[in-house]
């Protein structure tokens, strides 16, 4: 029935659609161009597909003027990101990543904001020993990245440790099943002999078909009252529901995603709606059916229009719905009630269930590296070395050491006293609820710092919060190079969008709870005019607000912002 309503876009295929097309289910000449010592990078057409493997072509930002002086190609380098549904890896992967980062990357590791291990630095012929390492410890890198479901999220969760397992789980099963079956990632980088794709044994993707998607596709699931992987931002969440401490389903929410263009209003963030309920068993065939309506229905012309969220707006919700119904041969539930209470982290040690600790450190913005008076990356080395229980990225860029046995606590808790890690206690709240994107030197798209300079930007921060008494208050921060907004930041209470060098568009007023987009308050401003802004804002809100109100609720209730509810009215 809806299928008579919905069409897709009418327009040529985007370059890209013909890329995917060439490449023989994603082979293209990845494997010839790999082996090709004249350069350190590779065709463009090439790394288009080499996403879909989990790693992109970069070059160091800081040296490319200096090399381009000097007449010398840039400094080509890769990034590789591993897939890890629901960020949970064992202490002997940790080691593996950590013992890869030193050998091929440039000694350091990030934790991304999609609860997964990104190396940088790697040179093109170290590319394939790295992915056989992440293998061998039975990680993989497949569809990390690329027009694909990426690696999907769940909520960290420590304290209800069985409801955790069970989400956990679920997360896998997403992740595993919604891959590409095309072979070529086995081929070129772990050395399979081809059998399929070749006349004799046809290949086939069952669900992407040759194309994939006309986008990336991220899924996350949130278990309530945590939102820590702000589900309002995935184009496909889940909102667990526990009745009596068991599992019942999930909400579905459709729609999200925090990408646009400075000044083009045809892109805008934009939340996922909740659109109703199914059981667990049914989850993996609503994450199929609504991914198969993306890659029939989205946008295959214009890429900036071509995720889920624009197919969804400009298809309608209810036609979605509709269809998704259709294709699901059954309706969805009526959605069922929940409440989140926030979207950051809750640090330090607690204890879950069957006497088991867990403790939720503080990585400023995610970045695992020894840096001079502060040995993370060998600390946490140290600690995977006696920990017997699991490290659970997590979507705001922090580790949590999970499920530590009463035995061990002493033994890791002297460990991140003696290497000075940190629950964050000494820092402000609003440090703690930062986060930044990797932006410079490796970023291609960067227009301005983020990771590098959000810390030093806070210091000065800090001294207002000080002031005003507020060091206790969580006030989430997040800062991005673009506006594409891989820290989320339309979704933090007092957002930096980089602009140009030096130079941020900020954004206040999302809600704490992640249910609600930022606005923009003031456009390409530097440092000085930020804290200008701040040493008024803050004091006011420590004066002003009424109990318990969030910095984010604040600034609209006292008229500072309008509230944005709706991706579509962002740019208003
Ligand atoms: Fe992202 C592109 C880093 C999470 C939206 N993102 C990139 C690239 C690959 C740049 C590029 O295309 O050349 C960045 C690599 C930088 C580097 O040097 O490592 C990059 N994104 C990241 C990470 C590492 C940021 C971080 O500091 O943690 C995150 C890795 C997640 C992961 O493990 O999979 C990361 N990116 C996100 C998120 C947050 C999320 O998914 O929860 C978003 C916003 C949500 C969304 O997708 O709407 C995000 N990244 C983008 C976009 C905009 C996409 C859009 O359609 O609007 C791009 C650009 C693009 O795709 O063309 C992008
Ligand atoms: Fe790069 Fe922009 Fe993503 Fe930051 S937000 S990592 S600058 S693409």
């Amino acid at each position: 029935m809806a299928d008579k309503i919905l069409t897709a876009p009418d327009g040529p295929p985007s370059d890209v659609e013909g890329i995917k097309e060439r490449s023989n289910y994603l082979r293209g000449t990845l494997k010839e161009v790999m082996l090709d010592r004249m350069s350190a990078g590779i065709p463009d057409d090439d790394n288009r597909l080499m996403k879909h493997h989990g790693s992109y072509l970069q070059d160091d930002r800081d040296l490319r003027n200096e090399r381009q002086k000097q007449k010398l190609e840039p400094a080509y380098q890769f990034m590789l990101r591993v897939r890890l549904p629901g960020g949970v890896a064992t202490p002997d992967q940790w080691l593996v990543m950590d013992d890869l980062a030193q050998k091929y990357g440039n000694g350091t590791l990030k934790l991304t904001t999609r609860e997964t291990f990104q190396m940088h630095g790697i040179l093109k012929w170290n590319m394939k020993k790295t992915i056989q390492g992440i293998h061998a410890s039975l990680m993989d890198t497949i569809a990390a990245c690329g027009d694909v479901n990426r690696n999907v999220m769940c909520t960290s969760n420590p304290y209800q440790s069985e409801v955790h397992t069970e989400v956990y789980e679920w997360s896998k099963i997403l992740s595993d099943q919604l891959l590409p079956r095309t072979r070529a990632y086995h081929e070129i980088w772990l050395d399979e002999e081809k059998v399929a794709g070749t006349p004799e044994v046809e290949e086939v993707e069952p669900m992407y078909g040759p194309l994939y998607l006309p986008r990336k596709f991220k899924i996350g699931i949130a278990v309530p009252p945590s939102n820590d992987i702000d589900v309002f931002s995935q184009d496909l969440g889940f909102i667990a529901i526990v009745e009596d401490d068991k599992l019942v389903g999930f909400n579905v929410a459709i729609g999200g995603g925090m990408g646009f263009s400075h000044g083009d209003k045809a892109t805008y963030p934009q939340l996922a709606k909740v659109i109703g309920f199914c059981t667990p068993e049914q989850m993996y065939d609503v994450a199929e059916k609504v991914i198969t309506i993306q890659r029939d229905y989205g946008n295959r012309s214009v890429r900036k229009n071509a995720r889920f969220k624009y197919t969804v707006d400009r298809l309608g919700l209810k036609n979605v719905k509709a269809e998704l119904e259709n294709r699901l041969g059954w309706s969805l539930g009526e959605a069922k009630s929940y409440h989140f209470d926030s979207n950051g982290d809750r640090y330090g040690w607690v204890q879950g269930v069957e006497g088991k600790w867990h403790c939720t450190l503080f990585i400023e913005g995610g970045r695992v590296a020894d840096f001079d008076d502060y040995k993370l990356m060998t600390g946490l080395r140290e600690i995977a070395k006696v920990h017997t229980g699991e490290f659970r990225l997590t979507a705001n860029q922090n580790v949590i050491i999970a499920n530590v046995l009463s035995e061990k606590k002493k033994e890791i808790s002297e460990l991140i006293e003696q290497y000075g890690l940190t629950e964050g206690k000494h820092h402000s709240a609003l440090r703690r609820s930062s986060i930044a994107c990797v932006a410079l030197p490796t970023c291609g798209l960067a227009m301005a710092e983020a990771e590098r300079y959000l810390p030093t930007l806070i210091d000065k921060i800090e001294t207002i919060v000080d002031e005003s008494g507020l060091r206790d208050e969580e006030i989430t921060i997040r800062m991005t190079g673009c506006p594409n907004g891989c820290a989320r930041h339309a979704l933090g209470e007092i957002g930096f969008i980089g602009k140009a060098p030096g130079k941020y568009n900020m954004y206040l007023g999302a809600a704490f709870d992640g249910s609600r987009l930022s606005k923009m308050y003031r456009e390409n401003i530097g440092e000085e005019e930020i804290l200008k802004e701040l040493r008024v804002l803050i004091p006011r809100y420590a004066k002003e607000r009424e109990e318990g109100e969030h910095f984010g609720d604040f600034v609209i209730r006292a008229g500072v912002i309008k509230a944005t509810t709706d991706g579509t009215n962002f740019h208003e």
